[in-house]
């Protein structure tokens, strides 16, 4: 059995001792029976992409140092880590796909139960892709908009056209270096060729392959989901929620809605505050329907409509054993097979809804955007009809959330820091030259059994805003720093170096910025192109004082992500290396070589602390190449070691 979490949120350290005393599973115990785990996997050293293997090349040199095809340890390392990246991009672009789908749908039927909430974005995309908008009717545009989308997956010749927005100079570098993303499923489908048995055996090569499939996924398929998602569902703003397993609600039918698509979870939003679904759940003796969000699905519906959020990746057993959860509805991606096994110890509803994640002996409610509403309300019939199976006995909630401040966006935070009538990057660009902020840093990611849960985010994101350092944040990472309070604005004054802490109070903004599910770090790449843009600190995203952080990643989605940032230009660290420390080549070119090449690199540090000095490390490089004036509070940093 796992031992305490430390130094995880209240809630979650209360609930999973719970989950021991009742002999309730979850992912800490799964993670230690499969210890040790292997070495050879762990490395990147086994391969079994044909069935000559499956091979393995031994670490310390004395055993095969070949795969039975000839393969070495660069080559079955960088083929594992391409593959990686494939299933990463291949997910949230298909995530993108779906969304260009419903805004296809949207413009083509007069019925659909979505509209078009923002015309302005609408028209915006629009002009990138060369679509005339003056004169035209809205629903002719949005078809437009979706059909040039959809050719950014299946194009054949060409460049993908929304990644051209990245800086002139970065689109310049891309094209030299032979990595600009032609279509999205054309460097996916790309790399699983490359990676056959017998194809590229260049390590270098398979890498560079990997970073286009990436930039793909960042300046493409992650891009088309943020910004046709911003076009159906609004733009978020700035606004107050809560967040932890405190806000399930005894007194009312809980609903959680778990993955990532917000096609599923903004229809449910919707529906669950209607008035007759108020009603109908009086009628089984709730006050109402309580609803919440788990990974990234959270973070979306949390954005736009101030739903809470009831937890990160590793919480999601963790809120079914609070024995109050009525219903859970799962789309896709990160959703735990475990999820079964703890339903079924409560009276909990699981139901898949996607036909790309079905669970066996699961309920299955196919979701179709054409009869979206109509679908919500009977999943929510469901989750009310079945409020009467609850056994109070077993209702065990800890009495734990915390306030946030969550909504930002490419567009809003700049909004903020300008004053209200003036939207402008200018403020945040002087405050960087001035001194008065070092920089800015996207800590992002999931969370993992593999380290002390939090810790790593935590502390990293702590120190990083002790030093001045902004954070902007995402997907599960953002999650972590909501229920450790670090989104109030407060916590400026608690925690951030007196520079940061200055812009805070001027503004009224918490110093880490919610900017939203993983597939929004697309606007942190928007922010960095506009700050780029704005003026006064290079003409390309490598020579900004900045840096990326997944402290406790996880998942391929995750590798895709880094490799965009470091083909962006951003120096990447994460805790655990990626699966490759098996090939010394690899882990130089990865770590050095890269950067000579396209601007950014990638660093491994298990220490959060030792991580976080090595990006202020980093980012005072930065601030040196760019000759800026020195610190206006200098602190005394440890140095990184
Ligand atoms: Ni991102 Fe979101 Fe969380 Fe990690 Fe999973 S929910 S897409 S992959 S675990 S941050
Ligand atoms: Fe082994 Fe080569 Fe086949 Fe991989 S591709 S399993 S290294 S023979």
């Amino acid at each position: 059995m796992a031992k305490e979490l430390k130094h995880a949120d209240k809630a979650t350290q209360e609930m999973f001792k719970r989950a021991q005393q009742e002999n309730l599973e979850t992912v800490w115990d799964r993670y230690e029976e499969q210890q040790p785990q292997c070495g050879f996997g762990t490395l990147g050293l086994c391969c079994r992409h044909c069935s000559m293997g499956p091979c393995r090349i031994d670490p310390f040199g004395d055993g095969p140092q070949y795969g039975v095809c000839g393969a070495d340890a660069d080559t079955i390392a960088a083929r594992g880590i391409a593959r990686m990246i494939a299933a990463g991009a291949a997910a949230h672009s298909d995530h993108g796909r779906d969304v260009a789908h419903t805004l296809l749908m949207v413009a083509r039927d007069p019925n659909s139960d979505y509209s078009i909430k923002n015309e302005g974005k609408l028209k915006a995309i629009a002009a990138i892709y060369g679509i005339e908008t003056s004169g035209k009717d809205i629903k002719k545009i949005a078809e437009e908009v979706a059909l040039a989308s959809l050719e950014e997956f299946g194009r054949q010749e060409g460049e993908v056209k929304i990644a051209t927005t990245a800086p002139a100079e970065r689109v310049k570098l891309w094209r030299e270096q032979e990595i600009m993303p032609r279509a999205v499923d054309r460097e996916i489908v790309e790399i699983m060729h490359r990676t056959h048995m017998g194809v590229d055996t260049d390590y270098k090569n398979i890498i560079r392959q990997g970073m286009r499939s990436a930039i793909a996924d960042g300046w493409g398929g992650s891009m088309i989901a943020t910004e046709l998602s911003d076009i159906l569902f609004g733009l978020p703003n700035p606004l107050k929620a809560k967040a932890n397993l405190g806000v399930i609600d005894p007194d009312y039918v809980n609903v959680i809605v778990h993955g990532h698509e917000p096609t599923l979870s903004d229809i449910i939003a919707v529906v669950s505050m209607k008035d007759e679904m108020k009603k109908k759940a009086e009628k089984v003796g709730a006050k109402g329907i309580n609803l919440g969000g788990i990974c990234c699905t959270a973070n979306e519906i949390l954005m736009r409509h101030g739903i809470p959020l009831t937890g990160s990746f590793l919480q999601q057993e963790l809120a079914i054993f609070t024995g109050a959860i009525e219903m859970m509805v799962v789309d896709v991606q990160c959703l735990m097979p475990g999820l079964d096994q703890a339903a079924e110890s409560f009276h909990t509803k699981l139901v898949t809804t996607s036909p790309k994640a079905k669970m066996p002996g699961v309920e299955h409610v196919e979701f179709h955007e054409d009869k979206a509403v109509e679908i919500a309300t009977n999943i929510l019939d469901m989750a009310i009809e079945n409020f009467k199976n609850r056994d109070n006995s077993r209702v065990y909630i800890p009495d734990e959330s915390e306030q946030l401040v969550a909504g930002f966006t490419t567009e809003s935070v700049f909004q903020f820091l300008g004053g209200k009538y003036r939207s402008s990057y200018r403020p945040l660009n002087d405050a960087i030259i001035a001194g008065r902020l070092r920089g800015a840093a996207g800590v992002i990611g999931c969370s993992n059994p593999n380290v002390e849960y939090e810790e790593s985010t935590i502390s990293m994101v702590k120190e990083l805003i002790k030093n001045d350092v902004l954070i902007v944040t995402t997907g599960c990472n953002a999650s972590s720093c909501a229920k450790h309070g670090l989104m109030k604005p407060d916590a400026a004054f608690k925690f951030a170096g007196q520079g940061l802490q200055e812009i805070c109070r001027a503004v009224g903004l918490p110093p880490v910025l919610h900017l939203g599910s993983c597939v929004d770090n697309s606007r942190i790449l928007l922010t960095l192109r506009n700050i780029v843009s704005e003026g006064g600190l290079g003409d390309d995203i490598s020579s900004l004082p900045v840096a990326g952080a997944a402290p406790e990643w996880m998942s391929e989605k995750a590798v895709s992500i880094g490799f965009y940032f470091v083909a962006s230009g951003v120096y990447t660290m994460i805790g655990h290396p990626l699966p490759m420390m098996g090939s010394k080549n690899l882990d130089r070119y990865l770590t050095e070589e890269i950067e000579q090449e396209v601007g950014g690199k990638w660093a491994w540090e298990i220490d959060p602390i030792k991580a976080a000095h090595k990006m202020i490390q980093h980012i005072d490089l930065k601030r040196k190449e760019l000759k800026l004036k020195p610190m206006m509070y200098e602190q005394v940093l440890q140095p990184a070691v």
